[in-house]
């Protein structure tokens, strides 16, 4: 079985010949030096490197032990899953063992012996490392597979996630999507998410075992039926946008949603005949190297590219230290055969020594200053060597100089603040009344309307009288008979000759204070 694994990689058209070095010694005219190429590892049976994680707790069959029947036979229910007991125990790891010949080893669910709350399991793969996909993933079920089930995968070590395939026995009724078959896909439509009926309909638990993301009938939409074109699929993976991401991942995660059901409906009677077993995944694929490294090794517990063309990272994303007189590019499948290595420059091999951090591809000599300065700081940088934050930025003190995230935006409040400008931890400049980093907060006794403006009516100081109360402190609503900002002042009407004289006078003179401040601290606020 191994030998016939390591076969079917050495037949992989993306696992040889193209792009397997990053660099040769040759002899020209001007004598003998390095000539550097885009280089990839070779492709690699990434179940040996994942780890694995199996949601809802308790979903692994065996604790308290439990008896299973299977769809062909199912009144013999006769096998037992012990959690305890390794001979008749199911845990994850059996997903990725090797097998010896015949006897299939397999995680299993518990049995779906709550129907019909619905039996659902999450088996996340995490590589923690980006890998690209150059082979179909292959997912292998004992005694059936999924009625509905799909894939998901992310890009970030699992902080998003996006969805990548759906699988149905009946798609529309399932996720309420049309079924399409990946084989029908066309240039423009390689990369699209879509659901599959081919993996869940029911053909004997024994006969039709796989469920697959169907990664070669996607390379073969621009690579042809054997793969034989292999230029024309690395000039589209260069040029569509995404393409290259659609087949890239740092995680992958199975949703399985509804189990084999053999063929007809739910069984009440014997529900110990529904659960998840599965014996295998395949994922072949290769490090993302960023085209700048063809080795790939494992080392404490994660997959490390072995970066060349003065390249550094996990995936060979940047570029080493004194090498960033120009910003990392990742290296480039074409111009076919041999592509572009795009590697890191020397500070200093351009231009005096004129160091950018990354952030420009160009220096250029002042003549009347006399020094080199980078040209077009990119990612909001500016000064001689991209070395400060433009203005309306800051620097981001957790980032290094070269990093594309160094500058931050101010992100100043437009009405609160004086100008969108910040100090060195991020804080803007307010106007008067208001407060917070970036002068989007009132201070207290202030409110806020398109700016800050001073409380007219609060419930300490700047009470309403009369019965009126303060509306969001902008102003008070008075009751019928009276007005003024603090409600102070009886309405007088043609029939009532003596307003004047009545609540007035009872208002005492600590009102009529207050009023007047409410009344000029509304003078301010029409300013
Ligand atoms: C499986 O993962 C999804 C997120 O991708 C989550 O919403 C769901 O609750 C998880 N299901 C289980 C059974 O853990
Ligand atoms: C993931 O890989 C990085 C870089 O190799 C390493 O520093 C980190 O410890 C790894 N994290 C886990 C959870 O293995
Ligand atoms: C990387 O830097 C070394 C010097 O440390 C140099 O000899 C080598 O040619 C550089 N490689 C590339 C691809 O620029
Ligand atoms: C600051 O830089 C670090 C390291 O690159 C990055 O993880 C973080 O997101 C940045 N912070 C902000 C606010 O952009
Ligand atoms: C930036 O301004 C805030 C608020 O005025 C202040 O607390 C902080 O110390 C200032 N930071 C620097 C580096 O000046
Ligand atoms: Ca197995």
């Amino acid at each position: 079985m191994p030998s016939l694994v390591a076969l079917l990689l050495h037949c992989l058209p993306l696992a040889m010949g193209q792009y397997d070095i990053c660099k040769s010694w040759v002899t020209t005219d001007d004598g003998p030096s390095w000539e550097f190429y885009a280089c990839q590892p070779k492709a690699m049976r990434m179940k040996d490197y994942v780890t694995v994680r199996v949601d809802p707790a308790g979903i692994t069959c065996g604790d308290p032990p439990e008896r299973f029947c299977t769809h062909e036979n199912p009144y013999l229910c006769s096998d037992e899953c012990d959690a305890s007991n390794p001979d008749l125990a199911h845990p994850p790891k059996l997903m990725f063992d090797t097998e010896d010949e015949g006897l299939a080893t397999y995680w299993q669910s518990v049995t779906w012996r709550r129907y019909p709350e619905p039996l659902l399991a999450n088996i996340t793969l995490s590589w923690n490392k980006s890998i690209e996909l150059t082979d179909d993933i292959v997912i292998t079920f004992e005694y059936g597979r999924p009625t509905i089930m799909m894939l998901e995968k992310s890009l970030d070590n699992g902080r998003t996630w996006h969805p990548y395939q759906y699988y149905a026995d009946d798609c529309m009724e399932a996720f309420s999507m049309p079924a399409r078959r990946v084989r029908d896909l066309s240039t423009t439509s390689a990369n699209r998410v879509l659901c599959t009926e081919e993996y869940s309909r029911w053909a004997g638990s024994k006969k039709e075992k796989n469920v697959r993301f169907e990664v070669r009938d996607r390379f073969a939409i621009f690579a042809g039926p054997d793969l034989k074109n292999m230029d024309n699929l690395y000039t589209r993976l260069e040029s569509a946008k995404g393409l290259k991401d659609f087949f890239t991942m740092t995680d992958l995660r199975m949703r399985l949603l509804r189990p084999a059901l053999g063929g007809t409906y739910v069984q009440r009677e014997n529900l110990y005949k529904y659960f998840y077993a599965i014996s295998n995944i395949e994922v072949i694929g290769r490090c993302k190297c960023n085209l700048h490294a063809n080795l790939c090794t494992f080392r404490e517990g994660s997959l490390q590219c072995e970066c060349e063309h003065n390249t550094t990272g996990q995936d060979c994303g940047k570029c080493k230290k004194n090498f960033r007189s120009r910003s990392w590019r990742a290296g480039s499948y074409l111009p076919l055969p041999n592509g572009s290595p795009n590697a890191c420059a020397a500070a200093g091999s351009a231009f005096g020594n004129c160091e950018c951090y990354g952030h420009s591809n160009r220096c250029s000599y002042i003549d009347f200053l006399n020094v080199v300065t980078c040209v077009s700081c990119k990612h909001n940088t500016r000064g001689q060597h991209c070395q400060h934050c433009r203005l309306g930025f800051y620097r981001n003190s957790s980032a290094e100089l070269d990093d594309e995230n160094v500058c931050i935006e101010c992100n100043c409040n437009q009405i609160g603040s004086v100008h969108d400008r910040c100090n060195e931890t991020g804080y803007c400049e307010c106007k008067e009344g208001a407060t917070g980093p970036k002068c989007d907060d009132c201070l207290p006794n202030y409110y806020w309307r398109q700016g800050c403006f001073p409380n007219v009516c609060d419930d300490e100081l700047l009470l309403c009288q009369n019965g009126g109360t303060c509306y969001q402190n902008q102003r008070c609503l008075c009751p019928a008979g009276f007005k003024g900002v603090l409600c102070q002042q009886p309405r007088c009407d043609a029939d009532r000759k003596d307003c004047d004289a009545a609540p007035g006078a009872r208002a005492g003179l600590g009102t009529l204070l207050l009023g007047a401040l409410a009344l000029q601290l509304r003078g301010w606020a029409d300013l």
